[in-house]
C-alpha cells in the first residue's frame, strides 16, 4: 500500500484500490464515492455496470496538478462499492425478455410480463435503498457523497438522502435526455425517468435545471413547459444563441440564476459530445465540449453555491481501448476538485 510519506504527486499512479491512486486509504475520505454497477433498465446499449471499475481503472491516467485546486492530490476520497453483480445479471435478464418482447409485438404471455416487471421494479427499489442507506451514513457523518453508474437510475437513494439533509437543493442536470418519463417500457426506476422521480417524490428538491438536452417525447416536454420547478436549456438552444454572438459565460450565469445555494449535479455522460462517450448506452449528437461543462460548474463554485453531492452515470467501458473511461474519469476527477473547492 501507497503512503502519503513515500507518494509523489509526480510518479506515475500506481495503482492502489483508490481512484487516482490518491495516498489516503483505509478510513473516511472527505468525499466518498459510492459505484453502483447497475444496467438493468438500460433500453439500448448494455454495458454501464463495468463503468465504476473501467473508470477506478483509467483514473491511473490521470495527472494530479489541477489548475483550480492547490495539492488537489491531497484530496481524501474513499469508495465503496456496491455488491450488486447477481441482482445487476439476473435482472437484466428479465428486463431483456421484456424488451424484446415490447419490440417483437407481444411474443409472451401477460401474466409473465407482469411477473418480470414487478421483479425489476423491485430489483430497482432494493438497489435505491442500498444507495440511500450508504450515502445517508456518509452524509450524517458530515462527508459528501458521490454516485458512480451505471445508468443513470442509480443517484435516486444519493439525491433523496441529499434533499433530506440540505432541503431546497438544486440539482444541475447535464444530460441528453430530459429524463422525464413517467416510467419506461414498465420500468417504474428507468434511466429514462430519474428526474420524473426525483421531481414526483423528493419534497427536499426545490429545482431541477437541465443542460444539454436534446432528446425527448412530447409527455416531457409537456411536462418542462408546465412545471416551475424544472428550467431546460436545449442544446439547440444554446447553440444558436451561441451562433448569433451570445458567450457560453453570459449562458452560463442565466442557467446558475435558476440555481439555490446549495446545488446537486447529476452528469449524465451523454450530455457531452458524443465523441467523448461513444461506447454510452443511448449517444446523441450535439453535446457540450468537456471545458464547456467545466466551466460551467467552476462557475456554479465562484458564484458562491456550494456542491452538495454529485453522480456520474452512463460511462460505459468501450469494447477496445478506454477512451469513454478515461474522459469519465477526467469528469470524476474535476468534480471531486469542484466539490472540495465550494465546500
Ligand atoms: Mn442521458
Amino acid at each position: 500500500m501507497v503512503t502519503s510519506i513515500t507518494f509523489n504527486p509526480n510518479d506515475p499512479g500506481r495503482p492502489n484500490g483508490n481512484f487516482f491512486a490518491l495516498p489516503h486509504s483505509g478510513g473516511e475520505g472527505e468525499i466518498e464515492i459510492i459505484s453502483v454497477p447497475w444496467d438493468v433498465t438500460t433500453s439500448y446499449r448494455q454495458g454501464t455496470s463495468g463503468g465504476p471499475k473501467a473508470i477506478l481503472d483509467a483514473s491511473l491516467q490521470v495527472d494530479l496538478f489541477d489548475s483550480d485546486l492547490e495539492n488537489a492530490w491531497g484530496m481524501k476520497i474513499s469508495n465503496t462499492e456496491l455488491n450488486l453483480h447477481s441482482l445487476n445479471t439476473e435482472n437484466r435478464i428479465f428486463a431483456k425478455k421484456i424488451i424484446k418482447h415490447l419490440e417483437d409485438g407481444g411474443s409472451i404471455a401477460d401474466r409473465e410480463i407482469v411477473y418480470l416487471r414487478n421483479q425489476v421494479n423491485q430489483a430497482s427499489e432494493i438497489v435505491n435503498m442500498m444507495v440511500y442507506n450508504a450515502a445517508k451514513s456518509v452524509i450524517d457523518s458530515g462527508r459528501i457523497a458521490a454516485a458512480l453508474g451505471g445508468e443513470h437510475s442509480v443517484p435516486f437513494g444519493l439525491i433523496k438522502a441529499v434533499a433530506e439533509k440540505y432541503p431546497g437543493t438544486g440539482i444541475l442536470h447535464i444530460d441528453a435526455h430530459a429524463d422525464l418519463r413517467c416510467a419506461y417500457e414498465g420500468f417504474t426506476y428507468s434511466h429514462a425517468s430519474i428526474m420524473y422521480n426525483v421531481i414526483r417524490e423528493l419534497g427536499g428538491i426545490s429545482k431541477l435545471v437541465q443542460v444539454a438536452v436534446r432528446d425527448f417525447c412530447e409527455e416531457e416536454e409537456k411536462l418542462m413547459r408546465s412545471s416551475e420547478k424544472i428550467s431546460t436549456f436545449f442544446d439547440r438552444n444554446m447553440k444558436d444563441r451561441q451562433y448569433e454572438g451570445a458567450t457560453w459565460k453570459s449562458q452560463c450565469e442565466e442557467i446558475i440564476s435558476h440555481l439555490p445555494g446549495n446545488v446537486y449535479i447529476s452528469f449524465d455522460v451523454d450530455g457531452l459530445c458524443p465523441g467523448l462517450c461513444p461506447s454510452t448506452g443511448t449517444p446523441v449528437p450535439g453535446g457540450l465540449e468537456f471545458e464547456q461543462a467545466m466551466y460551467l460548474i467552476r462557475q456554479i463554485v465562484f458564484s458562491g453555491r456550494k456542491i452538495v453531492g454529485f453522480d456520474l452515470s452512463e460511462v460505459s467501458p468501450p469494447v477496445s481501448g478506454d477512451w469513454d473511461a478515461n474522459v469519465g474519469a477526467r469528469i470524476l476527477f474535476k468534480l471531486c476538485c469542484y466539490t472540495k473547492m465550494s465546500n
